[in-house]
């Protein structure tokens, strides 16, 4: 029999019935059909604004590098294990590898000559490169190079392996949306082949993708289908350094193309369709200039940085961190987030990626920018 109600269970924010034999009875029939009354828990399942159960948290580079290279040394990579993938866990996420209610993110490692098999899963994934080259991706086949500042998409469901074809070992992050798919339960995984062929194991310096589609403003006219997921599968550091120089260049020359003085950014995009490269996950470069801070902005959705470049310090919530290259750290939902680049780097680069997409599709994002009201 289940134990009847204690008293904390019973509202205390609205006028409600004294206590009495008969209330007791009825909110012991409660819990034995497995009811609950909406009066006892309104609050906390619609708050008047998120209350994120997430907390605003940080990574620092050096500890995830120096244990993943431990993790290297120590611990194989293979079938079954699948990635040596180390996850950020957000310490109110109840000790799952989650760094928000919807993002994953890790650390991953391999030593040279090693192979992560393949395999694929609907989880939407990228990677995102700090320092280091020599692994090569290969997606569907296609062999694509992981170097330093590079950002590779992938969407679902597409066969995936990594290879390191190099003498030294690498590093670099991986975002999925694993835990959104968790909670609502939508995953398929699948094992691929054990071995590639020759030419999957290549080297090459451009992946069929990026030969096929980075070409900015030209597509292929034989591609007419819009995608839901990029094809394009490298987004190279070269072109998001000049994107971002060319912006703070055309502010200093009287052109208003920043978010705000001193902070320019880009978002990768799907070259089909000119929306995010993922459809549950925002990917963005920003850049802050020597002396200067973005907007204060608080919105619905969580994201994750990691500092690619520079030094500086962050705000979120509460908390204030000075970072530098390679801290990552999470910003929950609705709370209030600023970074600002310290006087004596040239400019901090904050790689971002967000859940936003979700909250766009189902009309449930919002922003709210500058100092926030109470
Ligand atoms: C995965 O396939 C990768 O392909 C990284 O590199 C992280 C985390 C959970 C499940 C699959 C990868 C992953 C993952």
């Amino acid at each position: 029999m289940p134990s009847s109600p204690t008293i904390t269970t019973m509202p205390t924010h609205a006028a409600q019935p004294d206590d009495s034999p008969a209330l007791q009875a009825l909110y012991r029939g409660f819990e034995q059909e497995r009811l609950i009354p909406l009066w006892t828990q309104i609050g906390d399942l619609m708050p008047m604004h998120p209350q994120s159960k997430a907390s605003a948290c940080l990574w620092r580079w050096k500890r995830l590098n120096e244990l993943a290279a431990e993790a290297g040394r120590l611990v194989p990579v293979g079938r079954g294990g699948e990635r040596r993938a180390i996850a950020l866990a957000n310490p109110t996420l109840g000790g799952r590898p989650y760094a928000t209610p919807t993002l994953w993110a890790a650390i991953q490692y391999l030593m040279p000559g090693e192979n992560a098999p393949e395999h694929r899963h609907t989880q939407h994934a990228f990677r995102f490169v700090l320092e280091g080259e020599g692994v090569w991706t290969v997606v569907n086949g296609d062999a694509v190079r992981m170097s330093r500042g590079d950002f590779l998409p992938q969407g679902g469901w597409n066969w995936h392996a990594h290879h390191n074809a190099a003498t030294r070992p690498m590093a670099w992050i991986d975002g999925l949306d694993i835990p959104f798919a968790y909670t609502t339960e939508s995953q398929f995984f699948e094992m691929g082949r054990a071995t590639l062929s020759a030419d999957e194991m290549g080297t090459p310096q451009l992946s069929r993708s990026e030969r096929l589609w980075a070409h900015p403003g030209l597509r292929p006219v034989s591609q007419t289908n819009d995608s839901a997921t990029t094809p394009l599968l490298a987004y190279r550091w070269v072109d998001t350094d000049r994107a971002l120089n060319e912006q703070l260049a055309l502010e200093a020359e009287g052109h208003a193309v920043t978010l705000s003085p001193g902070h320019a950014a880009v978002r990768y995009s799907n070259p089909t369709n000119g929306r995010d490269v993922l459809p549950t996950v925002r990917c963005e470069m920003h850049r802050i200039r020597s002396g200067a801070a973005s907007v204060e902005r608080r919105e619905v959705g969580s994201s994750v940085y990691q500092v690619f470049d520079g030094q500086g310090s962050v705000q979120v919530g509460a908390e204030r961190w000075q970072v530098e290259k390679g801290d990552m750290f999470v910003v929950p939902s609705w709370q209030p987030f600023t970074a600002r680049c310290g006087a004596d780097a040239p400019a901090l680069d904050l790689f971002r990626f967000s859940d936003t997409p979700i909250f766009e599709a189902v009309h449930a994002y919002r922003v709210q920018l500058g100092a926030a009201q109470a």
